[in-house]
């Protein structure tokens, strides 16, 4: 295998309990798999998937003042809800721990929770794998998700929002602007096809 990315993968696990481990193998292979199919970098989509979730497994309360340690910014929601900070705060431990450069990586890690308006492919596979890899408890609609990854990944991200955010609101969940920004982005391409 690949001698950059078995050396990630071996300090990552020290990061992550064994199910998120798993989960992140998975997103790993998935965003390779999804790299061949719609012709974008198989690199940079793995190492994405694995480090995707890098920040995930630091409790709520580190994860703020890691940030605040590090001038970087905590949006309200973020305050409220501190997991939502494992992405960006991924994207921080890939950069300075991980040594990784490339800002499709980094950008794609900062963004795999809530999503951006107007990714590159690398982020939205990312995104897509994170949420259809093998090991994810089955998601409403998984099939269908699956099969629209490897057909149309603007497809699949507008329907991916368009559960969560239903998911998100029913739970009485507070919303992250971004997720509604990247939402109505994605709702405006699709009409525009
Ligand atoms: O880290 P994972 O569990 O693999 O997946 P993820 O990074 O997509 O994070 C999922 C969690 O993020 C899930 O508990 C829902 C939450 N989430 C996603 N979008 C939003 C959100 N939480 C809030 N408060 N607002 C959002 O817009
Ligand atoms: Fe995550
Ligand atoms: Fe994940």
């Amino acid at each position: 295998m690949n001698e950059r990315i078995e050396k990630i993968q071996r300090k990552v696990k020290r990061y992550l309990d064994e199910n998120r481990y798993n989960h992140t193998l998975g997103v790993m292979y998935t965003a390779g798999s999804l790299a061949m199919c719609h012709g974008a970098n198989i690199e940079k989509a793995m190492i994405g998937g694995l480090l995707h979730d890098c920040a995930k497994c630091i409790p709520g309360d580190k994860k703020i003042r890691i940030c605040k340690k590090n001038n970087i910014p905590i949006k309200e929601v973020e305050m409220a809800n501190p997991g939502l900070l494992h992405a960006k705060l991924g994207a921080y431990f890939a950069e300075t721990k991980y040594h990784i450069s490339d800002t499709e990586i980094l950008d794609a890690i900062r963004s795999h929770t809530t999503g951006q308006p107007d990714m590159t492919d690398i982020q939205k596979i990312v995104y897509i794998a994170d949420f259809i890899e093998p090991n994810r408890r089955p998601l409403p609609n998984m099939p269908v998700v699956r099969k629209l990854a490897f057909e149309d990944l603007d497809k699949c991200i507008y329907r991916l929002l368009e559960d969560s955010l239903s998911y998100l609101k029913s739970r009485k969940i507070p919303i992250d602007p971004q997720t509604e920004e990247t939402y109505n982005f994605y709702k405006n391409k699709m009409e525009l096809k």
